[in-house]
C-alpha cells in the first residue's frame, strides 16, 4: 500500500484497497444491487444521468424531476441494503469509529459515462468528510475550487483508491471525465464503480 498525496486537501490513497479486498467489496457491493437494483437517474431539468446507480444505508441518494435528495426508499419502492461491513472498515479506519455513514451511494460508469463538475451538498452536516472507493476501470477525477470555474487538477483514480474529501475540500467542486475502459480486470465487462459514503445528518 503506497502512503496518502493531498492534493487541494483531497487526501489521496492511490493503492489503498488490495486486491482481495477489492473482490470481497466487489462481491459484497454485488449483493447490494440485487436487492437495490442500479437504475437511470434524471437530473432535475430532466437529462437522464450517464452514471447507474443506487445506494444502501439507511437513507440513499436520487434525482429527478422533483430534485437531488436523499430518500428512505429506492425508487421501486423497497428498502435500502444496510451498508456492507468491507466499505465500513475503510470508513472507520480512515474517517471515524465514532459513527458510521447514513448513505453509501454506488455509481457505476460505463464506457461512455462522465460525472460533471458538482458540489456534494445534498447533506446538512457538512463537518464530517465524503469517502470515496473506486473499482475497477480508471477513472479521471477533476478537483475543482470551492466555487465553481477556475484552474482544476486531475489525477487518474484506479482500482483500489480512496478519496477522503473532508474539511476546507468538503464543498470542493469534483467530477469525472472520462473512463479508461477496460484498463482493469476487476469488473469482467469493463467500467467503473465508484462507492461514496456521506453522514448526510
Ligand atoms: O466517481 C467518483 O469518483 C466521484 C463520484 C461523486 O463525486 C459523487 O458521487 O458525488
Ligand atoms: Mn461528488
Amino acid at each position: 500500500m503506497t502512503g496518502c498525496m493531498t492534493v487541494r486537501g483531497f487526501q489521496i490513497y492511490s493503492e489503498k484497497l488490495d486486491a482481495e479486498t477489492q473482490q470481497a467489496m466487489l462481491e459484497d457491493l454485488r449483493q447490494v444491487i440485487r436487492q437495490a437494483p442500479m437504475f437511470s437517474p434524471q437530473t432535475p431539468f430532466g437529462k437522464p444521468m450517464s452514471v447507474r446507480m443506487t445506494s444502501a444505508g439507511r437513507v440513499g441518494w436520487v434525482s429527478d424531476r422533483n430534485g437531488y435528495r436523499y430518500a428512505h426508499r429506492h425508487p421501486d419502492g423497497g428498502p435500502w441494503p444496510t451498508i456492507p461491513e468491507t466499505v465500513l472498515t475503510v470508513w472507520r479506519d480512515l474517517v471515524s469509529t465514532d459513527r458510521d455513514p447514513d448513505c453509501c451511494l454506488i455509481n457505476f460508469y460505463g464506457e461512455q459515462a462522465r460525472m460533471g463538475m458538482h458540489q456534494d451538498r445534498d447533506e446538512t452536516d457538512f463537518s464530517w468528510p465524503v469517502l470515496s472507493l473506486s473499482l475497477g476501470d480508471e477513472g479521471l477525477f477533476r478537483i475543482g475550487n470551492q466555487t465553481r470555474g477556475g484552474k482544476t487538477e486531475s489525477i487518474w483514480l484506479r482500482s483500489g483508491s480512496v478519496v477522503v474529501m473532508g474539511g476546507p475540500a468538503r464543498l470542493t467542486y469534483h467530477g469525472i471525465d472520462k473512463i479508461r475502459f477496460k484498463s482493469s480486470s476487476l469488473l469482467p465487462k469493463g467500467g467503473r464503480i465508484n462507492v461514496t459514503c456521506r453522514v448526510v445528518g
